[in-house]
């Protein structure tokens, strides 16, 4: 056996993608098409994923065996900042939902997904998983991070208390198709996309939050689709994962980056009076290839497809 015979096979499974019509939700139905797997879907208005009692119908009527949890509240930087309590509570919720309807209907195997903010804000460079809990967090999306650590810990316990094969991923920043453009609620990347095309429509002035020193690592969404599939067949650890791209940028270049690939070379303008959260967070993702796992799309071309 090498390091790349699958572990687990997810031919001829009844796979539940827990938010399929968020970002990543959407990009794991594009990857799970080729694979010989049947998907269930279920709509936020037939189903409340924060309702427990619910949850563990719809699951106990569809019997899945596979579930990517790709459902959650997310949000950017100020997104995070201003609501808290939504991304706290919900989070909480739909978690502890899903990993107890998952226990119930004896599901064989489920990836939950989390981010790189569960990290501490300062911490060396670039991120193993082992900085898990070494360090107070950043403040902006503390509520979020948290939740995220929770469910890290709820798998483990699940692991451990009945053996459930629960896995916990932790991607870097995604981006790409689905995501939320919305100026105030989205990540950077979607957001500076659509400011350098408004930029390039009037002429005039793209202006970032912050002081644009921060630096951030990107992942295509659909490499972190693939890595998702990647891991269900190959990892089965209570340790969680880092799905990171290897490559970090500032935001002032990304927002030159940006500039390039729309095609308007527009003024940029930073707004220090916007919070600019964790100065870095890349992660080491020697785990991840040591799998035999590496990303395909490069940031500019990301960023075009987008
Ligand atoms: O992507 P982002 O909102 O989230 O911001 P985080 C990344 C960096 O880009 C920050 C700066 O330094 C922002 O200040 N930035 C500059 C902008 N211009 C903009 C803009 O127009 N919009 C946005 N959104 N940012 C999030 C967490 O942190 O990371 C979440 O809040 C989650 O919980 C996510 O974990 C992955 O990378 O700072």
């Amino acid at each position: 056996m090498t390091l790349r015979d699958p572990i687990y096979s997810l031919a001829g499974k009844r796979v539940w993608v827990a938010g399929h019509k968020g970002m990543v939700g959407s990009a794991l139905l594009r990857r799970l098409a080729s694979e010989p797997c049947e998907v269930l879907t279920v709509e936020r208005s037939e189903l409340d994923l924060t309702d427990q009692r619910a949850v563990l119908g719809w699951m106990h009527n569809h019997r899945p065996q596979v579930v990517f949890m790709a459902a959650a509240r997310v949000g950017g930087i100020r997104a995070n900042a201003l609501r808290p309590v939504d991304f706290l509570r919900d989070n909480l919720l739909i978690q502890t939902a899903v990993f107890t309807g998952a226990e119930s209907v004896g599901v064989e195997k489920l990836l939950f997904l989390g981010s790189s903010c569960i990290y501490p804000k300062h911490t060396p460079q670039p991120i193993p998983e082992q900085a898990l809990l070494t360090g107070a967090l950043e403040p902006t999306n503390e509520g979020y991070a948290l939740a995220k650590i929770t469910g890290i810990t709820l798998a483990q316990a699940y692991r451990r208390q009945f053996g459930c094969d629960f896995i916990s991923a932790m991607p870097t920043n995604l981006y790409g198709p689905g995501d939320n453009f919305d100026l105030v609620g989205s990540h950077v990347l979607a957001a500076l996309i659509r400011k350098a095309h408004e930029a390039k429509q009037t002429g005039g002035p793209l202006e970032i939050w912050g002081t644009g020193s921060p630096r951030r690592e990107f992942l295509y969404v659909d490499d972190c689709a693939d890595a998702c599939i990647h891991l269900m067949q190959h990892y089965s650890d209570d340790m969680p994962i880092n799905v990171g791209s290897g490559e970090e940028i500032s935001i002032l270049d990304l927002a030159r980056l940006v500039g390039e690939v729309v095609g308007w070379r527009a003024e940029i303008l930073t707004d220090s009076t916007l919070p600019d959260g964790t100065p870095r967070k890349l992660l080491d993702s020697a785990r991840l290839r040591s799998l035999g796992w590496t990303p395909t799309v490069a940031l500019r071309e990301g960023i075009a497809r987008t």
